[in-house]
């Protein structure tokens, strides 16, 4: 459990144990927190509050263009780890963890 929860240098992960919705903010250049776990059935929301454009990206998902103001939100029905990244900023990358 402890290892799934990786820290690196310029992004800041929280834990959320079994949570049903997340709030992910896009923030930064950053996906923060980077990873996070949820329930399954449970909803990420993505919130722009950068000031570039971005794109959410990955397995069986992916956002429109986003502004600052804007939230992309997707539901995870299935057991698995999704990577996902910005469409537009390929060093921008998070994951999903879902149980
Ligand atoms: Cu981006």
């Amino acid at each position: 459990m402890e290892n799934l929860y990786k820290y690196k240098s310029h992004i800041i992960c929280r834990r959320f144990k079994n949570e049903k919705n997340i709030d992910n903010r896009i923030d930064c250049f950053n996906f923060f927190p980077a990873e996070v776990v949820i329930a399954r059935g449970g909803t990420v929301t993505w919130r722009q509050k950068d000031s570039d454009k971005h794109i959410v990206i990955g397995a069986g998902f992916e956002s429109l263009e986003l502004s600052q103001g804007q939230t992309f939100q997707h539901k995870f029905e299935e057991i698995g780890v999704y990577d996902y990244k910005c469409k537009i900023h390929a060093s921008m990358k998070g994951k999903i963890i879902v149980k």
